[in-house]
């Protein structure tokens, strides 16, 4: 992509409504733009990380056997009180009215919806299990949404819905979910600590939050430091084959929540020098809550036996949305955004330092070129600028890599190199700074 054809309004200066570190960055950076209170338009930027997030979560989905289904956003009322959910749910359900006064609703979440689905084509105990999911927009009337996209009333959200016929089949599901999410954000860089949560309107005995640590997280939690340094296993190994007591090798029992403050358990049973207390943003959360709503809504299936049996339900989700600014809130610096390359916009940024002389033009487009072959994802800075300005512009959109062409190099045959995380800079010949770049950039496609 060449800068000067796209569409990247940057701001110079930080907007004053955003309180937040990811709010100010991702505002400045042009990734998003308020529409309204907790409502936002992705620029182009913002989307291309937005889909990123979205492929990374789906990818583990599929590969934990989950299957992908898109629901509507809005929902009918009647639905929400087969569930007796509907009087239940308060302010924040956004309540709707069609022309032929219907009560309809944007969803805040699919139990309802995915349940009806279940129910009137599900007929048998041999086609469980079943886990569907989708990404689809939600919309939750937040009394003070802040924070731009971790707090949004619009927000996208990655929600799965598992039917099984057994308390220990469903748990079996519940754990396979569990170590996808492990994964899922390990793939984006992110740091995720589970821990024990409560389930609220959800329902249910059985819930996890996912958290990533980020000193402006919402909640304070406490961890044992173990946790800090377990390395989520590859793709490669079965990391779906003995998933027994994977909960608890991995959940800190010690979480607080705004609500939930256990400092005093986790002071009495973790000695001093283990203690790590940290912030964190919940990015994911999930629950196995029975047959809350199966038995509600009258889903049956024929058993083995020929009895009906209410299927065993749990729901899963991810803030695929809000993963957008905690990424940034994970890694940032004081010039800007630090993206990992799993989830940045582009791979390399191309910085040509004199745009109109002829030499410097043709390095660029010549390497331009040759990185798009190789199948990297490129911003060519090729606008008529000051070499200051764009500088800045690319430190603040954190692309992970940037190739410095300036005639002086041209002359020599040689490219700067610099990576964004660390901020090192080398100057290389020109082939090997290329095939250096190159090479960094497709070893950190997949993380784990
Ligand atoms: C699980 C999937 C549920 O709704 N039903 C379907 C269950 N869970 S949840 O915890 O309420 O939400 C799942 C994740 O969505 C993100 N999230 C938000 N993101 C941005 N803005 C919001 N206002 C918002 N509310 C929830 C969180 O990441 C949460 O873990």
């Amino acid at each position: 992509m060449h800068l000067s054809r796209y569409f990247l309004p940057v701001l110079r200066d930080t907007p004053k409504e955003a309180e937040i570190v990811s709010h100010q960055l991702m505002l400045r950076a042009a990734m998003i733009k308020q529409s309204a209170a907790g409502i936002y338009s992705w620029l182009p930027l913002g989307l291309r990380v937005l889909k990123k997030i979205e492929d990374i979560v789906r990818e583990e989905q599929n590969r934990a056997g989950a299957i992908e289904i898109l629901m509507p956003t809005i929902q009918s009322a009647d639905l929400w009180r087969e569930s007796g959910r509907y009087e239940a749910y308060g302010k924040e359900m956004l309540r709707i009215v069609d022309r032929h006064e219907r009560d309809m609703l944007f969803g805040p979440t699919a139990e309802e919806v995915v349940t009806a689905i279940f129910r009137d084509s599900v007929r048998s105990y041999k086609d469980l299990p079943k886990n569907l999911y989708n990404i689809q927009w939600k919309f939750r009337d937040e009394i003070r949404p802040r924070f731009g996209v971790m707090r949004g009333r619009e927000f996208l959200m990655k929600d799965a819905y598992s039917f099984d016929l057994t308390k220990e089949e469903a748990r079996a599901t519940y754990q396979r979910m569990f170590a996808a999410y492990l994964r899922t954000f390990a793939r984006m860089g992110l740091k995720s600590v589970p821990m024990k949560a409560e389930t609220g309107p959800i329902g249910g005995d059985l819930s996890h939050e996912f958290i990533i640590l980020a000193e402006t997280g919402e909640s304070e939690v406490f961890l044992h430091k173990d946790l800090l340094n377990k390395t989520v296993p590859s793709a490669d190994t079965d990391f779906f084959g003995d998933l027994s007591g994977i909960m608890d090798r991995w959940t800190s029992q010690y979480a607080a929540t705004d609500e939930i403050h256990d400092a005093a358990r986790f002071e009495k049973e973790v000695p001093e020098d283990l203690r790590v207390t940290a912030r964190g943003i919940e990015v994911g959360h999930i629950f196995y809550f029975g047959t809350k709503y199966s038995e509600a809504m009258g889903a049956k299936v024929q058993g083995p036996d020929g009895q009906m049996v209410t299927p065993e339900m749990g729901s899963y989700g991810v803030g695929v949305s809000r993963l957008a600014g905690a990424l940034v809130e994970a890694s940032h610096d004081e010039n800007g955004i630090i993206w990992p390359v799993p989830v940045a916009p582009f791979e390399v940024g191309l910085v040509n330092l004199r745009s109109g002389d002829a030499a410097t033009d043709t390095a660029c487009a010549d390497l331009y070129e040759k990185l798009q072959s190789a199948g990297i994802e490129v911003l060519y800075d090729d606008r008529d600028e000051r070499a200051g300005g764009k500088f800045s512009t690319m430190d603040l959109i954190g692309l992970p890599y940037q190739l410095i062409i300036g005639p002086k190099g041209v002359k020599n045959g040689e490219i700067e190199i610099k990576a964004r995380a660390g901020g090192d800079r080398e100057t290389l010949a020109t082939e090997a700074g290329l095939n250096q770049v190159i090479t960094a950039v497709q070893a950190q496609r997949v993380l784990v």
